[in-house]
């Protein structure tokens, strides 16, 4: 486990890491990548950097729909993290995760196969893989205390916060979020198919969305000009590396193995790509902005 300038760890995910700042949280995004859910040997240069960029780009963007957790990417960021590590508010979290689906893809598309229905909400039949929803629906679910998150009702959900009028509103506030940003990413090109929020409330009682926001590993971004009905589709950030992998005959089981150098090259390019096509910015003002002093 790498320690970062000393800071208490206080969580540590696949590809992220959380710090303890005393007032403040550290949340670190790494270059780690995974696929199937297991995470590769080889770092994708940038890709926390990347990642990080586009978060604090949607918390500006958002900010009056909800407010969110964002404090700073320098105050309280330490050298060997810059821009990649944000500075957070500590808010007191809530134990369900939000997901918004405007595209049935994923658990989604396969729970619609089974049931006819995602989350409790019954779809009409005989849609397609990767179909647009006649309006995006909401799919929480809780952490697993061990691999995947379990999708519930919005009635269980509900229970587990032990408040309904809270989860009907961080469910209109999703809805909200994702309409928004999928707004925004169609006119750039990109489908923002679905995407995970998290929430806490602040000293003040205040809901403030947390985590990180409308990245490629908290959501499913294609690129549109790819889109076709009725099959999987490509993932704008990690097709290369699932490709590539496939051509291996790798079974998805861990370990996961080295990534090949052009395809890092490849992928590093399509996150920078998906940045740069959604923000309109290019990617160096952000690592001009983040570089210690
Ligand atoms: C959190 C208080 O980020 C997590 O794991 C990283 C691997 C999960 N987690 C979130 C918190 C946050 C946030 N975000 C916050 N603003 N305030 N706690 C703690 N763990």
């Amino acid at each position: 486990m790498t320690a970062i300038a000393d800071l208490p760890l206080v969580a540590s995910g696949k590809v992220r890491d959380m710090y303890d700042l005393g007032d403040r949280l550290l949340m670190v995004a790494s270059d780690r990548i995974s696929t199937y859910d297991v995470v590769h040997p080889t770092p994708i240069p940038d890709k926390g950097k990347v990642l990080t960029a586009l978060s604090v780009f949607w918390f500006a963007k958002t900010g009056h729909i909800v407010p969110n957790h964002f404090d700073s990417a320098s105050a309280g960021v330490p050298d060997e993290v810059r821009g990649r590590g944000l500075a957070v508010r500590k808010l007191q979290m809530l134990e369900v995760e939000c997901v918004v689906r405007g595209y049935l893809a994923g658990s989604g598309w396969k729970d619609y196969q089974a049931t006819g229905e995602v989350s409790g909400i019954a779809l009409a039949p005989g849609l397609r893989e990767s179909e647009k929803l006649p309006t995006p629906i909401f799919t929480p679910s809780t952490k697993a205390t061990e691999g995947h998150d379990e999708t519930v009702t919005f009635d269980r959900a509900a229970e587990i916060l032990g408040d309904r009028e809270l989860m009907a509103q961080v469910r209109d506030l999703s809805i909200e979020l994702y309409a928004f940003a999928a707004d925004h990413a169609a006119q750039r090109g990109v489908i923002l198919a679905d995407t995970k929020f998290e929430f806490g409330r602040d000293g003040d009682g205040a809901l403030r969305v947390a985590d990180e926001v409308l990245t490629p590993d908290s959501s499913r971004f294609w690129p549109a000009d790819a889109y076709k009905v009725g099959q999987a589709q490509p993932s704008f950030d990690k097709q290369y590396v699932r490709d590539w992998a496939a051509g291996t005959g790798w079974d998805k089981a861990p370990p996961a193995p080295a990534i090949p150098d052009d395809v890092v090259a490849g992928t590093r390019a399509r996150y920078v790509e998906a940045y740069e096509r959604i923000t309109g910015e290019p990617f160096d003002a952000w690592l001009q902005r983040t570089a210690p002093a």
